[in-house]
């Protein structure tokens, strides 16, 4: 017999025969002759009743209240229309009359969570021991994120991955449909990819090798391949002993790297327009996850886009101006050589919520000092350059730049940011533009974090499956 998922059992399923596979959320044994099941499918849950008649047995009756929470059953049976709406379960006028149970796979009397305690988002700060109004203990996340697969189970984590797949289909989507070509460059590199610390080294044979930090070498020597726009879905490297909210060590990126023809706000303007598209056809066509993880974290989704459907864009001194306006103490001397801190970055972001109404907005001509060597300085004035950042509710999900694409230019700025030209892998870099490169730009995105800051997650982790960082390594 095919079975049926949860979202097809409309009205239309009433008095009818249907089978189902799903687990089972919570089972009690109400009497010799009657048992529940809530039973639960992808987060959404279903109410299921056994009672003891012709051919039911009391036995079977017992048996199916005794099951295992967390179990995989499969049942067949008559959909009812409850007298009174059942309020815990997600279809409350639908119940399934038990004639048939089976075990699919039985689950562990004992499991170190239960799924229903990790529904509730533990706040941050939650410890060891801590319980609710009521005397419910609280799971923090730690325990949380050791019981992945539990906690993945939930109704909130099951909306998040789709969300999570949601920004991944539509970023390829949207690349694709302008021509791009989908890539896959190296993860294990023979030099640091962007030159700096927080490389990951490995044994490779009898010699060394690194995990990439991230495309951009590879990228742009595509570009010098002759290809004129490029995008990547892969993970990305980070050795920072970052303990925070917002980093982790591998995280999902989503890279591009295209050709312009006049100037680089071409690219960036693609940028733009490709980050408006994913975050309005999230809202669009993930409209019950975003109802589903709202009832967990009420910002999700209510992302304020400019109403021109444009973000707003600022110089980096105009944003420095702002904070400086709103009392920020910061000296200019400092804001050339160090990028604003995440403090500054979330002031600013209130600030520019309050003034233009929305969360999302762009910096443009970061200080040249804060930037990567391959970054194209202002043609103007080298102390800047032509570089960006993207923004969501304060923080930081995008940035990009145009890039050095004259190798005498690109081998200067290597030497003056203290990467060698002529280390093994950036040789093989330089080479492609020695042999002529057109003038290129491109962004890198972090998939975990944009998936965060449109749901208002209070963590990186939240949004990644199964996260890595500085303390995690496992499950
Ligand atoms: P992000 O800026 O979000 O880190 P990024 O890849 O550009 O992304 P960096 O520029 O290295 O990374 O990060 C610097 C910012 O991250 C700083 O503004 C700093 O506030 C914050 N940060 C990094 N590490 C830590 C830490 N261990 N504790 C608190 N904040 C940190
Ligand atoms: P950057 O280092 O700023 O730029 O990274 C790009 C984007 O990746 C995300 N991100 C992270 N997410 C989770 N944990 C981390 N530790 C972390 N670090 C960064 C952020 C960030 O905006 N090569 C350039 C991109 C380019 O110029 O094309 C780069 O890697 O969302």
């Amino acid at each position: 017999i095919p079975s049926v998922k949860f979202s097809g059992l409309t009205e239309d399923t009433h008095e009818t025969e249907i089978t189902v596979v799903a687990r089972v959320d919570n089972a009690r044994v109400q009497s010799a002759k009657l048992a529940f099941l809530m039973l639960r499918q992808q987060g959404q849950k279903v109410q299921a009743v056994i009672a003891a008649a012709e051919p039911i047995s009391r036995q079977m009756v017992k048996w199916t209240g005794g099951v295992n929470v967390n179990s995989i059953v499969q049942v067949t049976g008559i959909v009812k229309k409850p007298e009174i709406p059942i309020s815990s379960a997600t279809l409350s006028d639908i119940e399934i009359h038990i004639r048939k149970i089976y075990m699919i796979s039985e689950a562990a009397q004992m499991l170190p969570m239960q799924v229903k305690d990790a529904e509730r988002p533990p706040p941050e700060t939650t410890e060891e021991g801590q319980v609710d109004a009521d005397g419910t203990p609280l799971v923090t996340l730690k325990t949380r994120l050791d019981n992945r697969v539990l906690d993945l189970q939930t109704e909130t984590s099951q909306a998040i991955t789709w969300i999570s797949s949601g920004v991944t289909e539509l970023f390829a989507e949207y690349m694709i449909k302008h021509g791009s070509r989908w890539i896959f460059t190296p993860k294990l590199v023979g030099t640091a990819t962007e030159g700096g610390s927080g490389v990951f080294e490995i044994k490779y044979f009898k010699r060394k090798a690194f995990l990439a930090q991230s495309p951009q070498l590879y990228k742009q020597m595509c570009i010098a391949g002759d290809m004129e726009s490029v995008f990547e879905i892969a993970p990305v490297f980070r050795a920072e002993d970052s303990n925070t909210h917002r980093h982790l060590t591998e995280f999902s990126g989503l890279d591009f790297e295209m050709t312009f023809r006049h100037h680089y706000h071409e690219v960036l303007d693609f940028a733009e327009n490709l980050l408006v598209f994913i975050l309005t056809q999230l809202q669009e066509r993930y409209k019950d996850q975003i109802e589903t993880i709202r009832k967990s974290y009420p910002k999700a989704g209510d992302f304020k886009l400019p109403k021109d459907g444009k973000a707003l864009r600022l110089k980096y001194m105009e944003g420095l101006a702002m904070l400086k306006e709103a009392g920020v103490d910061v000296s200019e001397q400092e804001r050339y050589e160090n990028d604003f801190t995440t403090a500054m970055e979330k002031q600013l972001g209130r600030i520019i919520r309050e003034k233009y109404d929305t969360d999302f907005y762009v910096l443009d001509k970061f200080p040249m000092a804060v930037r990567p060597f391959y970054t194209k300085p202002c043609p103007d004035d080298p102390t800047f350059s032509n570089s960006y950042d993207f923004f969501m509710r304060g923080e930081e999900i995008m940035s990009g730049a145009q890039r050095i694409n004259d190798a005498k230019e690109l081998e200067a700025s290597m030497i003056a940011k203290g990467v060698d030209p002529n280390q093994e892998g950036f040789e093989d870099y330089l080479n492609a533009f020695r042999q002529g490169c057109s003038p290129h730009a491109g962004g890198g995105l972090g998939l975990n974090r944009i998936v965060m800051f449109f749901l208002g997650l209070p963590n990186v982790r939240l949004a990644t499956l199964f996260p890595r960082d500085p303390q995690r390594l496992r499950p």
